[in-house]
């Protein structure tokens, strides 16, 4: 049975939509490959901000409207001195903010991935946990070719994920790879005909809707711990204290503060 999407959420160039358990996040301007320019990445912070605090929500898709894009990076019409310039004429490079919500969402992120990926839309789908490709799916860098680059996540994560030297390549020649390629490099988790792209991204989003909800959350934050640094070991320590914050001894620290006396830690165990 296919997904009844309901829009929860209007914007103007995303959708929003959600349905079993899952929320679907499109960029919806297809007519330049679904590229992004600051006011589509305000607006998919708002949506995956939403997404976060959702209690019904355990995954979120991110994908593109069509079957010709996932995303084309960034919307070059609009590029200016300093970064991408929006209504406000400030320049920005917030796809960077973008980036780092989806690392640090506590839920999974799989990117559904139908036609070009391209630039900064590589990156985007670099940084979401899981990627299904379809077959007709195609994967690159254009920066060295069109002025830019992504020295953070675009860089230096993608070389955890496909090795120094494919990273490398990738960057340095701006060539272009099909899904099987993509797939056998590590890019992406598995291929499908394009025609099946959703029913199989739903499938892999329910098996992970059917396990431990914390344990997810904290091996993402776990994985992310091993390439974040100090952000990433925030975030590991963040689940730890949010897990101390529901045991009886945590809250023997607040209620003897509350309550104006000594704290009686003795009655907790010192565990091997
Ligand atoms: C995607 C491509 C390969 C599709 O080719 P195809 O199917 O032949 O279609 P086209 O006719 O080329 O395109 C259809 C229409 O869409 C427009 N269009 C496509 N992509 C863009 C885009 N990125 N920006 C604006 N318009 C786009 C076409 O112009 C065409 O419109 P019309 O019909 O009116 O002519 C092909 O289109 C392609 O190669 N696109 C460009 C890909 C690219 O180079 N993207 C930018 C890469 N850079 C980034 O993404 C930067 C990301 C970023 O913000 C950043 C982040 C961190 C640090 C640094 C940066 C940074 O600035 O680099």
């Amino acid at each position: 049975m296919p997904v009844a999407w309901k829009q929860t959420r209007t914007y103007q160039d995303i959708l929003y939509e959600t349905a079993e358990g899952m929320a679907k996040i499109t960029i919806n301007r297809p007519e330049v490959r679904n590229a992004f320019r600051p006011e589509t990445v305000m607006e998919l912070m708002d949506a995956f901000a939403a997404a976060r605090d959702d209690g019904s929500v355990g995954v979120v898709i991110l994908t593109g409207a069509g079957k010709e894009a996932f995303c084309s990076g960034g919307d070059q019409r609009v590029r200016g001195e300093g970064g991408y310039v929006g209504a406000d004429r400030i320049p920005r490079l917030n796809v960077l903010d973008l980036q780092r919500q989806i690392r640090t969402l506590p839920k999974p992120v799989i990117a559904m991935v139908a036609g070009w990926c391209i630039g900064g839309g590589n990156v985007l789908q670099l940084v979401c946990d899981l990627t299904i490709a379809a077959d007709n799916a195609i994967f690159g860098q254009t920066g060295p070719q069109v002025g830019s680059f992504d020295g953070g996540y675009g860089a230096g994560l993608l070389a955890r994920t496909v090795g120094q030297k494919k990273a490398r390549e990738i960057w340095y020649l701006c060539r272009r790879y099909t899904a099987p390629e993509a797939l056998q490099m590590g890019l992406v988790n598995a291929v499908v005909p394009l025609d099946q792209l959703e029913e199989e991204t739903v499938r892999w989003a329910k098996e992970i809707l059917a396990k431990s909800p914390t344990a997810i959350r904290v091996l993402k934050a776990a994985f992310n711990a091993d390439t974040d640094g100090l952000a990433g070991i925030q975030e590991l320590a963040g689940n730890a204290t949010l897990l101390y914050y529901l045991t009886e001894e945590a809250k023997e620290g607040r209620n003897a503060f509350l309550e104006k006396r000594k704290p009686d830690f003795s009655r907790f165990p010192r565990l091997p």
